[in-house]
């Protein structure tokens, strides 16, 4: 049995970390114009603005707990991989309170906010906490400026070769707490489909996508996925 699950910003959402987009207009890019915060023609025009919407996250993200929703996935893992299973965790969220739950296999295809990466060479290093929040590390010899380690919009998705063949190669495809409305995770599920996999959909509300799934369960993360998981 293998199982591919894909997470948005909804299991982060009761450990405080914010959505982007929700039905009530309350998401982060209701507040903030990604346009003016989550391009590289953004960074380029303005990097102290987006540096310092990122530091105003890792701050969040450095209070944040997991909640049970990250725990009862970490379970999963554990007991799927006890019988010979599989779980491949991917992620479009940028914080890590998937791997500080205890998932190990986790695929963090919109990047990381705790790393910083050379816009001039790619080398990818810790934010370091001993230089505070607000400091990037001089991570690399080429001197290029640092820049948050995450996809934004009209860059390609990280891990997108092992994401293909982790689909391919599953027997259940789950969405959980995402809109699907940012590709390409949101047409994994067409993917799935034409593969023949079974999909499920956990979420607060219908996303964009909710009439191509199998299976549908609505709720609060923190309680849908443990009584998935159980
Ligand atoms: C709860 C809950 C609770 C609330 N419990 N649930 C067609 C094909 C390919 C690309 C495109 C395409 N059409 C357009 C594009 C371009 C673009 C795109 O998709 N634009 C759309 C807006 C239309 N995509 C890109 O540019 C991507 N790159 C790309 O396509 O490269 C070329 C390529 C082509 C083909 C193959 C491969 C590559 C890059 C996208 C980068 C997105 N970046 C961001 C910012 C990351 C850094 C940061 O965090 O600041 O990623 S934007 C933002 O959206 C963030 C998220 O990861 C992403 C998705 O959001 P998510 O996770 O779904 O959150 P929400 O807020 O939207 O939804 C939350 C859900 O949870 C809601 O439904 C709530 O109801 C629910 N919820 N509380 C359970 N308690």
């Amino acid at each position: 049995m293998r199982i591919i699950v894909l997470t948005g910003a909804g299991v982060s959402a009761e450990s405080g970390l914010g959505t982007f987009r929700d039905k009530a207009g309350t998401g982060i890019w209701a507040k903030f114009d990604p346009m003016k915060l989550a391009t590289p023609e953004a960074f380029a025009a303005d990097p102290a603005y987006v540096h310092a919407f990122y530091n105003a996250r890792r701050r969040n993200l450095i209070e944040a707990t997991p909640n049970a929703a990250h725990l009862a996935l970490a379970r999963l893992e554990e007991g799927l991989s006890a019988r010979g299973a599989e779980l491949l965790l991917v992620t479009q969220n940028i914080d890590d309170l998937h791997e500080r739950a205890g998932s190990k296999r986790v695929l963090h295809m919109h990047g990381e906010l705790l790393k910083a990466r050379c816009a001039r060479c790619g080398a990818v290093a810790d934010w370091c906490a001993d230089l505070g929040v607000e400091t990037p590390c001089p991570a690399c010899a080429s001197e290029g400026e640092m820049r948050p380690h995450v996809v934004w919009f009209g860059e390609m998705p990280l891990g997108m070769d092992r994401i293909e063949a982790g689909l391919m190669s599953a027997d259940l495809f789950v969405a959980i707490g995402t809109s699907g409305s940012v590709y390409p995770a949101a047409g994994f599920v067409f993917e799935a489909r034409a593969a023949g996999i079974r999909t499920c959909e956990i979420n607060l509300e219908p996303s964009d996508n909710a009439h191509l799934f199998d299976e549908r369960r609505y709720g609060p993360a923190s309680e849908a996925v443990p009584a998935w998981v159980a």
